[in-house]
């Protein structure tokens, strides 16, 4: 029989697991397949790293890459990774099998932990054939749940969540157990979450919002996280409308369908909504900017300032506005507790003051590395400052973002997005000769991308078709949305594509 003998556990040393057993009763999940309690959690994510282990003493950092829908399997192994003494690589329910086969294979997963929604794709994945695969019930049923689980040091690597970048594919960045509590108890400090919070995760789990800002913050405090699925408009204003939540966090693409569900409801119901609006005690916006017509049609509508913070992968958040005190609508407020912020010039030097620069972080909150990449993680550092490629200005006390160094970083509902990742894929389309992808300004999404390509001699191509191509390639928020097919891309003297010329394509 794999596993330990049934002597129960010693108090855990990751301080997350620890906290939860000084909430024990208290519920922790409400999720699609019931509501559990922090013992529950407690019991469940024992099993689970129990299964893992199959009798080693501790998986010393080996990733174990999970697939579950939000909901209560996700979290028990995210748990259970992390007790076994994992690093857990959180896979995205929306991707297709191209783009998680490059996660586990460049995350060099020893362990893929999938739930049996996704059968019939995970078995196709030449990665997790190579991998041990377990489904996600043989390890939450297991019935020896205690064996003696590992003393995991705070100082080692806990997380992997893969993030796009200016050079290349996606790369891991690798948080540690300390990261993780610094990024989180930053947030409970400045945002003043307790026992008695309630909130609705109605965010994608392969990412540090819904993961760090939503469901660990959670947990921390000891309070209620209620998982929705899918983000669905109507749903979710329904659950806002019932009096028993306390706390709401999304990008702004979600609070624009949110108000286009508003605007489309009935005027009773539309009343209804407000009014639960109404009993939450913070609804916070991030992931991308807010514009301020969202900023303002939402105050009208639910009585919310909603406060805007500015956070990155790699840093966790580092700005946030004010909890109590004035939120200006276009700033993302001042440094979070315990994080370092500057603003600096193309040399590196600090910026004059009202001067816009690169925003660098400095911090507990501040990621290891890039996973196997140590000279993308040693360019992304100056002096011991994270180099983030976000512009800002400092304006009366409170930071303003400008906008990224980079044309090729697209942001899409909320995703980042590498331009020149998508133009790798396009280029093997057989059609294609080359191609030039570009984020242009959208009023839902924030930008929306577009594709300019040079065909091949003789052929055509319609969008329809290259979305059809594209989605079996590429996760769904990062397929274009426009094409234009062109004689020649533009391009400058010295032969580039000028991004700026063909973003005016689209207009
Ligand atoms: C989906 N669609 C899109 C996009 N995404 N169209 C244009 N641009 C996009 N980006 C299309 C789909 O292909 C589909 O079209 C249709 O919209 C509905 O798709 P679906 O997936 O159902 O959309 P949705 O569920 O309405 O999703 C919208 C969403 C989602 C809920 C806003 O994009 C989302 O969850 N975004 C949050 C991302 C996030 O958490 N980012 C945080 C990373 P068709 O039917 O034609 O196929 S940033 C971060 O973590 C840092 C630390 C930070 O600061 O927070
Ligand atoms: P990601 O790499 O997916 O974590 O996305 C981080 C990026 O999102 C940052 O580098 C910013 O460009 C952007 N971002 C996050 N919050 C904000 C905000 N409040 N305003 C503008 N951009 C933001």
């Amino acid at each position: 029989m794999p596993g330990g003998s049934e002597v129960p556990p010693l108090p855990s040393s990751l301080p997350l697991v620890a906290r939860a057993e000084a909430h024990d009763d208290r519920t922790a999940i409400v999720a699609p397949e019931g509501t559990f309690t922090y013992r529950d959690l407690l019991d469940a994510s024992a099993r689970v790293a129990a299964c893992l282990l199959d009798g080693r003493p501790d998986l010393g950092e080996s990733r174990v890459a999970f697939l579950a829908p939000a909901g209560w399997h996700y979290v028990a192994a995210q748990w259970g990774i992390w007790r076994a003494g994992g690093i857990a690589v959180p896979l995205a329910t929306s991707h297709p099998p191209a783009e998680l086969e490059y996660v586990i294979r460049d995350a060099d997963a020893e362990i893929v932990l999938a739930h049996p929604d996704f059968a019939e794709m995970v078995r196709g994945l030449d990665g997790a054939k190579r991998a041990r695969l377990i489904w996600t019930p043989q390890a939450l049923e297991r019935t020896t749940p205690h064996s003696p689980l590992p003393a995991v040091e705070e100082g080692r690597r806990a997380m992997m969540v893969y993030t796009s970048g200016t050079t290349g594919r996606p790369k891991g960045v690798v948080t540690t157990h300390a990261n993780l509590r610094a990024q989180v108890t930053s947030l409970i400090a400045a945002w003043e979450w307790t026992v008695g919070d309630a909130i609705l995760l109605v965010l994608p789990l392969h990412h540090v919002h819904g993961i760090v800002n939503v469901l660990a913050c959670a947990l921390w405090a000891g309070a209620r996280c209620e998982m929705l699925a899918k983000f669905d408009g109507p749903r979710v204003w329904g659950r806002l409308a019932d009096d028993d939540l306390t706390l709401f966090m999304a990008v702004p693409t979600i609070y624009n369908k949110l108000i286009a569900a508003w605007e489309a409801a009935p005027p009773e119901r539309q009343r209804a909504y407000a009014a639960g609006c109404a009993r939450l005690r913070l609804m916070v916006s991030g992931s991308a900017a807010l514009p301020i017509r969202t900023l303002e049609r939402w105050q009208a509508i639910s009585g919310h300032v909603l406060l805007e913070r500015y956070g990155m992968t790699e840093i966790g958040m580092a700005l946030s506005n004010p909890l109590r005190g004035e939120r200006r609508p276009g700033f993302v407020g001042t440094p979070l507790p315990g994080v370092e912020v500057r603003l600096v010039d193309e040399q590196g030097r600090p910026a004059q003051p009202g001067t816009p620069g690169e925003i660098e972080v400095r911090g507990p909150n501040v990621f290891l590395e890039y996973w196997r990449r140590p000279d993308a993680t040693a360019q992304a550092f100056r002096d011991g400052w994270f180099r983030t490629g976000d512009m800002a200005v400092l304006e009366q006390g409170a930071y303003r973002i400008l906008g990224r160094t980079s044309v090729d970083i697209i942001k899409s509902g909320g995703y980042k997005i590498s331009a020149l990742e998508i133009e790798d894929v396009l280029r093997a389309h057989p059609a294609i000769a080359e191609c030039a992808v570009v984020g242009v300004e959208d009023a839902e999404w924030g930008e929306r991308i577009c594709a300019a390509v040079e065909l091949r001699d003789d052929v055509t191509l319609a969008l329809e078709e290259l979305q059809r191509w594209a989605k079996q390639r590429l996760a769904p928020y990062k397929v274009p949305r426009a094409l234009r097919c062109v004689a020649a891309l533009p391009r400058n003297a010295m032969g580039k594509v000028t991004k700026p010329e063909v973003a005016r394509l689209f207009r």
